[in-house]
């Protein structure tokens, strides 16, 4: 199973016997927080990065950061996000590499809404192959699919965010996720990574569950 994955990501682990790479490995945290449109990763983040003082990286949040000052990046990213459509992956994953060189001195990372393709989730593993890192766990938010449609609506009441403001856009974007996401699970529990958490209930509830997990980490 894992040999078909690895061959479908085209992705070549290479085992280091470097003392120094084996402690960098040890010493950071890297968690991808995973999960459908509204399942709460960005909510989640906003708490965890502060616990654990990881950086927290969201390719969302650098989107709306670029619409917002009408970069030429924000008006690419704005014709994809207004459909609920996913960003480019080459355009997405030289955004991710740019973020994580922004900050070489970081103990770990939150990587919220990254990746989302398996061609993002391959320049995820090379990236961290080339820092001597690792992902130490995929912890995905479970949510049905009619309260993230509920919760992103709610949102999209105050948040002026477009892709919230239609109930159409909204459902695209969590069938985008079905059509495109979903798969990653598979490529993380192969590697024995996949933490699966109830998303639903008070937002201090789900960070309690996260802490569950990311603390045996
Ligand atoms: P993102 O910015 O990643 O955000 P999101 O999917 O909307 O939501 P998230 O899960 O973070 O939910 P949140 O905490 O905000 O993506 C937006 C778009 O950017 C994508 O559709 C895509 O176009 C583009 N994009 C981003 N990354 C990309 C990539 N890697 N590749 C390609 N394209 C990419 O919570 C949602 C709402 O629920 C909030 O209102 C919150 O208050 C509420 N909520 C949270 N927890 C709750 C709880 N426990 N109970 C009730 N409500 C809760």
């Amino acid at each position: 199973m894992w040999e078909s994955i690895k061959k479908f990501f085209g992705i070549n682990y290479k085992k280091t016997k470097n003392r120094s790479a084996e402690s960098a490995l040890k010493a950071m945290k890297n968690i991808v927080l995973f999960g459908p449109p509204g399942a709460g990763k960005g909510t989640q983040a906003e708490v965890l990065k502060q616990k654990y003082q990881l950086v927290h990286i969201s390719t969302g949040d650098v989107f709306r950061y670029n619409i917002k000052n009408a970069t030429a990046l924000g008006t690419l990213a704005k014709s994809y996000m207004d459909k609920g459509h996913l960003v480019p992956d080459e355009v997405t994953i030289n955004i991710l590499n740019a973020e994580v060189e922004k900050n070489v001195d970081a103990n770990g990372f939150i990587f919220d809404g990254f990746p989302r393709t398996a061609a993002q989730a391959k320049a995820l593993a090379n990236l961290m192959t080339e820092k001597n890192a690792q992902i130490n766990a995929m912890v995905a938010l479970e949510v049905d699919d009619e309260i993230l449609v509920g919760r992103l609506l709610d949102r999209g009441k105050s948040s002026g965010r477009p892709d919230d403001a239609n109930e159409g856009v909204i459902r695209e974007r969590i069938a985008e996720y079905y059509r495109k996401t979903d798969i990653l699970k598979e490529f993380y529990q192969a590697q024995d990574k996949y933490y699966g958490v109830d998303g639903v209930g008070s937002v201090e509830e789900i960070t309690v569950r996260l802490r569950g997990v990311i603390d045996t980490l």
